[in-house]
């Protein structure tokens, strides 16, 4: 059984412990650093290498081309809709009045730059007088599929799309109106860059052919694909549908412009995520310096104050300690949550200071309790956490002697829960701390376990008294795998010998099962919040 708690708190120690250790603001403003860091690296890197400039050239290019062919796509989808209802209207015998639509319909859609009809009879007619031998000779084109071909016309300077569709009684044939060249290219040098689109062994020379050719490529007249692969890789190979492509070469000079016309933005960006940072830094810099200087002055005005949480012994329903939970109540009366200064405090080591004032706190009000309830010696314990900073410091050996005397209270009025948000340095002074607080007759429990460090280390070392067992873990008991880990706690602390106090517990079912499974003392919202000493809980049904 101990194997599976074993294994189960390896794997929430790997989860967790990073998130719990920070204050959450600084650990986000520390992520964002981070992130804003990685950006600087990155566009730094633009800005001086080579291929990180080849790199994003593509990728925009890749993103342009896409754009501009669906656009293409677009308007052959418009084209087709145009023609379910031009269908209509025509004779099917190429008559003035078949050619007067044709030319209306052409005029009027942008998307159109020719269209022609051929009629049953095979008479063809279309909205341009010399229409039929503006693209007579350049026979080479490629389908890519049965509706849309590409066609190289005679001056090779554009790809014209065409679209053929069979509609009511005849056959119609548009010519897509040419989309501008990628932005990108717009205006670089003529012989600087070439589009091809090749497919069913056919390459056609499409955007800005003529000149290119001669100046990427020795020989234009040889060119086909081996060659084309071979002397110039192309920048760009996109799929066409199924059996085309297109692809793009272009000369270096091309990438060269393109890296000095982004430079100036990427100057601006750099020295806007630099700025960023700084603030950013000074923020994170700031807010701890900033919380402890705050904590500080809490200190001194006595304003960390300690909250009650019962522990009850669930099979007489009697409260048989409190937890004492540590809480900010500022000027104006608001309550800070632990959460937001201990994690800070135990880095800068207020959190020493802060723990003994708090004990000095608690003993006064069990001082208090004891002539409320006309009750002395108090028969319950105080359950204060300490983090392993003070754990590790015969300090605390002395207050809690001092507090007793000053006090005249019993050692087991008081009990210590060793927080392990953050690892033991020491064990061994660690341990002669413990060994000292058990002369004195002081318990000491081991908090969260199952979600902290080295559970089973500081368990050996340090002699604790109880286990706690984490929320967590009282939460998931219905599932079955959360009754095995509490049952293998429960199985694991009789061996061991400890006593066990589950935290957490929100309803009846929990507490039952919790019974059920031996775990006796427990804690948590159903049988009372953490609650300041003017409204502590004395008796459970009170
Ligand atoms: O009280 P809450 O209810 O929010 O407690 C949150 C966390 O703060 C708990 O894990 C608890 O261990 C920790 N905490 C509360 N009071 C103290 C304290 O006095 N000292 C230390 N070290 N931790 C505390
Ligand atoms: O020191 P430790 O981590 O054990 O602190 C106990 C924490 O659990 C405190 O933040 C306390 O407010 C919280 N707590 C106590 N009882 C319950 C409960 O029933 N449900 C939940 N969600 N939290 C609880
Ligand atoms: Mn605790």
């Amino acid at each position: 059984m101990p194997i599976i708690l074993l294994n189960y708190s390896i794997a929430i120690h790997l989860d967790k412990p990073p998130v719990n250790m920070k204050k959450k603001s600084t650990y986000m403003l520390s992520s964002l650093i981070i992130i804003v860091l990685c950006m600087i690296i990155g566009f730094a890197a633009l800005l001086i290498s080579n291929n990180a400039n080849k790199v994003l050239f593509k990728y925009h290019f890749k993103y342009a081309e896409n754009q501009r062919i669906e656009q293409y796509f677009e308007r052959v989808r418009a084209t087709s809709i145009l023609l379910d209802n031009l269908q209509y209207e025509l004779n099917y015998t190429c008559d003035n009045q078949d050619i007067d639509t044709l030319e209306h319909a052409s005029y009027f859609n942008a998307e159109i730059r020719r269209l022609s009809l051929r009629t049953p009879n095979g008479i063809t007619c279309g909205d341009m007088v010399d229409t039929l031998n503006i693209y007579a000779k350049p026979k080479q084109e490629i389908y890519l599929n049965q509706q849309i071909s590409l066609i190289a016309n005679t001056s090779k300077d554009r790809t014209i799309i065409q679209y053929h569709r069979q509609i009511l009684k005849g056959f119609i044939t548009v010519d897509i109106t040419p989309q501008d060249p990628i932005s990108l290219l717009k205006n670089e040098c003529d012989g600087c860059w070439l589009q091809t689109v090749e497919g069913n062994g056919i390459i056609l020379y499409t955007g800005n052919a003529n000149r290119a050719e001669s100046k990427i490529f020795n020989s234009p007249l040889q060119l086909n694909k081996d060659l084309t692969d071979q002397v110039v890789k192309p920048i760009l190979s996109m799929p066409l549908l199924d059996n085309a492509w297109i692809k793009y070469y272009v000369a270096d000079n091309v990438i060269q412009h393109y890296r000095e016309s982004i430079r100036p933005y990427l100057i601006i960006l750099l020295c806007s995520l630099t700025l960023i940072l700084l603030v950013l830094m000074h923020r994170r810099f700031h807010n701890g310096k900033m919380l402890t200087f705050l904590l500080i002055k809490a200190l001194k005005q006595n304003r960390l104050i300690p909250f009650y949480q019962p522990i009850v012994n669930a099979e007489t329903n009697h409260i048989c300690g409190y937890e004492v939970l540590m809480r900010w109540e500022t000027k104006k009366g608001k309550i800070i949550p632990p959460d937001v200064f201990i994690p800070e405090a135990e880095l800068n080591g207020l959190i020493v200071p802060m723990t003994v004032q708090l004990i000095e706190t608690v003993a006064k009000d069990i001082k208090r309790l004891e002539v409320q309830h006309s009750i002395a010696p108090l028969p319950h314990y105080f359950s204060i956490n300490v983090s392993p900073d003070l754990i590790q410091s015969t300090a605390l050996i002395n207050v809690i002697k001092m507090t007793l005397n000053k006090f005249k209270l019993q050692p087991h009025n008081f009990s210590f829960e060793l927080t392990e948000r953050t690892p033991i340095s020491d064990f061994d002074k660690a341990k002669n701390v413990c060994d000292s607080l058990n002369e004195l007759g002081i318990q000491v429990k081991l908090d969260d376990v199952g979600n902290g460090y080295c559970d089973f280390l500081a368990l050996q070392k340090l002699q604790a008294s109880t286990i706690k067992i984490d929320k967590i873990f009282v939460k998931n008991i219905c599932d079955h795998n959360g009754m095995v880990i509490i049952e293998s706690i429960v199985a694991f602390a009789d061996k061991a010998e400890v006593e066990v106090i589950a935290e957490g517990i929100e309803n009846r079912e929990q507490a039952s099962a919790l019974l059920r499974a031996g775990v006796k003392y427990q804690q948590g919202y159903y049988y009372g919040k953490p609650a300041p000493f003017d409204k502590i809980k004395f008796n459970l049904f009170e």
